[in-house]
Parts: C-alpha cells; sequence; structure tokens
C-alpha cells in the first residue's frame, strides 16, 4: 500500500469512527407549550432564558417555544406533557389536578425553590412527579408572589356568602369554605365572565391583571394575600431520559439559574400593587386578627384536602414545604 492509500484510508476509518458519535451529538429540539398566553408577565419573563439557553445550545440543545392557550387549551397541557405530545409545559399545578391531587400542592410552599431544593422538597416533588404523572419537574419560574381574591363588590368582613367568583382549584376549596359559588374557567375567559356580570370576582396573583385588561372590572382587591403563585417548566420523563449528560447539564444550568434569580418577583409584585391603586382598585383589609384567620384558613383548608386526597404524600409534602 502507498503512502497515499493509506492516508486514505486512515481518513475513512477514521471518519467512520466518528459518525456515531456524531449522530449521538446532534442537536435536540424541545417543544414547549405555555398555559399563559405569549405576552404575559409569566412566558415575556421566560423569553431571555429560552434566547440564553438557545444561543449556548447551539448544536446541542433548542428549546422551540410553539405558544399559548392558541396553541393548546391551559387545562390539557398536563396531560400533553405526561403522553409526550408537548416535551415541556410552562404551566401550573392547578391546571392538571386532572391527573393528581398532588399537582396543586406547590402553591403551599413556605420556602423559596432553592430552599426546596436543599431541603429535598424537589426530590420528592420529582419522586411523586415521575411516578403519577410521567413527568420530570425541571423547575420554578415564579417565587415570591401570593394570590389574591380581586372583587367587583365590597366586603366587609372574610365572608364570600352570596358571591360568585371564578376559580382553579387553585382557590376552590378556600373560597368555598368562605362561603362563596365558584366556576372554573381557564384565564383567557375571566374578561368575559366579568363584563357579563357572570362572576363578582376572582382569585389571580398580585401581579398581572393588566396583561388581561382585568383592571377594567375589577372594584377590590382583599389582602392579604395567601400561598405562593406556582408556574413551573415540567417535561415528559421519557423524554427527559432520552437527554444526553450534556444536555440535561444545559437544560438544568439554566432553569436553576433562572429559578434562583425569583427575587425579582418582589419589584414586579411593588409595582402592580402601585399600579392597581393607580387605576383605583380599592384595598380590602381586616384588622389583624381576622386577616391572620383568614390566611391561616386558606393553608389549613388546602392541607386538609391534599392530605385527604394525598395520604401518601400530603403529609410528606407538608413537612417539607414548612421547614
Ligand atoms: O388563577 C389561575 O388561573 C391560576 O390558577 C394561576 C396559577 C398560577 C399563576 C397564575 C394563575
Amino acid at each position: 500500500m502507498n503512502i497515499t492509500r493509506w492516508l486514505t484510508a486512515i481518513a475513512y476509518s477514521t471518519a467512520a469512527a466518528f459518525i456515531p458519535l456524531h449522530a449521538a451529538a446532534q442537536e435536540l429540539t424541545l417543544r414547549v407549550v405555555s398555559a399563559f398566553a405569549e405576552n404575559t408577565t409569566y412566558v415575556k419573563n421566560l423569553e431571555p432564558m429560552i434566547k440564553k439557553l438557545n444561543a449556548e445550545g447551539k448544536g446541542v440543545l433548542q428549546l422551540n417555544f410553539i405558544g399559548g392557550p392558541k396553541a393548546m387549551p391551559p387545562f390539557e397541557i398536563g396531560n400533553a406533557v405526561r403522553t409526550g405530545v408537548v416535551d415541556i409545559g410552562l404551566t401550573t399545578g392547578a391546571f392538571y389536578t386532572n391527573i393528581m391531587p398532588e399537582a396543586d400542592a406547590l402553591k403551599l410552599t413556605q420556602l423559596p425553590a432553592p430552599e426546596l431544593r436543599k431541603n429535598g422538597a424537589t426530590n420528592l416533588i420529582n419522586k411523586v412527579w415521575n411516578e403519577k404523572a410521567n413527568m420530570q419537574y425541571l423547575g420554578r419560574v415564579i417565587d415570591y408572589t401570593p394570590f389574591h381574591i380581586y372583587l367587583t363588590k365590597k366586603i366587609d368582613k372574610p365572608d364570600l356568602t352570596g358571591l360568585k367568583l371564578r376559580i382553579t382549584p387553585v382557590y376552590r376549596d378556600f373560597f368555598q369554605s368562605l362561603g362563596a359559588t365558584v366556576v372554573q374557567t381557564a384565564p383567557g375567559e375571566v374578561y368575559t365572565a366579568l363584563e357579563r356580570g357572570v362572576v363578582d370576582g376572582y382569585g389571580w396573583p398580585v401581579n398581572g391583571i393588566f396583561d388581561f385588561n382585568w383592571q377594567e372590572k375589577t372594584r377590590f382587591r382583599v389582602d392579604p394575600g395567601f400561598y405562593s403563585a406556582e408556574v413551573s417548566l415540567v417535561m415528559n420523563l421519557d423524554k427527559w431520559k432520552a437527554l444526553s449528560q450534556g444536555q440535561k447539564d444545559l437544560l438544568m444550568r439554566h432553569v436553576l439559574a433562572h429559578e434562583a434569580d425569583a427575587s425579582s418577583w418582589k419589584k414586579v409584585n411593588e409595582d402592580d400593587v402601585k399600579r392597581q391603586a393607580q387605576v383605583g382598585i380599592q384595598t380590602i383589609t381586616f384588622d389583624p386578627a381576622t386577616a391572620k384567620q383568614f390566611y391561616d384558613k386558606a393553608y389549613e383548608v388546602a392541607w386538609t384536602n391534599l392530605i385527604k386526597a394525598s395520604p401518601q404524600y400530603g403529609p410528606q409534602l407538608k413537612k417539607l414545604f414548612s421547614n
């Protein structure tokens, strides 16, 4: 064999040896759908993270943001992630309680997400999410954000008797325990429900009502807020398992950095409270003892029902979410 043929042979065998490696390292694109519309606070806040990940992940991993409720109804995203119709959901547990009651427990944490990673709560979440929902829980994108009751009619004590409120599973048991009649709707239907007088108010986090123009139809916000609004990234478990270690590391590095950055929500929330006052939304408050009762009742009702629905995991979640 002359030298040229040798070199050619080596070149071919080297190329052949590299083909499987290149194939394994091929860029993978994951499809992301959101329970919240493209122009809302929760999605806008996540966009820079997706951009950064995609810039860094060239040739390795890309996130393709498909869209919000126009692409898929919010209450169907959980199942779509579970079955692998989409890869990743930007959603909240309240929207997939049809899969498991534990989904709605994430609102009950008293600790920010990075603390939950330290004390083992996130491992427990992943055990439950893996086992019951075929999901890998990636990370939380909102923290430090309470929910509130917003009303078109005044109340002077924590009694919602005679009022009909728009809910999701987040608020159902609490509002009913205060005497309300409830009707569940997706966020996109709240404006019309208010406009038509079908509801006298709604539950929603302290931020974000301006995204939907609900300030036009809202007269009061009840303080204090309660729970911790949860929106997270969840991924189909089979898809997660199929990622290479490098792809997992890249994805998690960005998710964790974003999660650790969540104290920026405090400023967003302060600004939204100011803006609500500016447009004439009045605050309804109670005396300190009544306010405490109201706040404590929110947790009591929710934990009692969760533990009833999940005797196995409810108590464990409660323990890790509160210390
Ligand atoms: O009110 C809702 O639609 C809801 O459950 C929710 C949960 C997290 C963030 C925003 C809204």
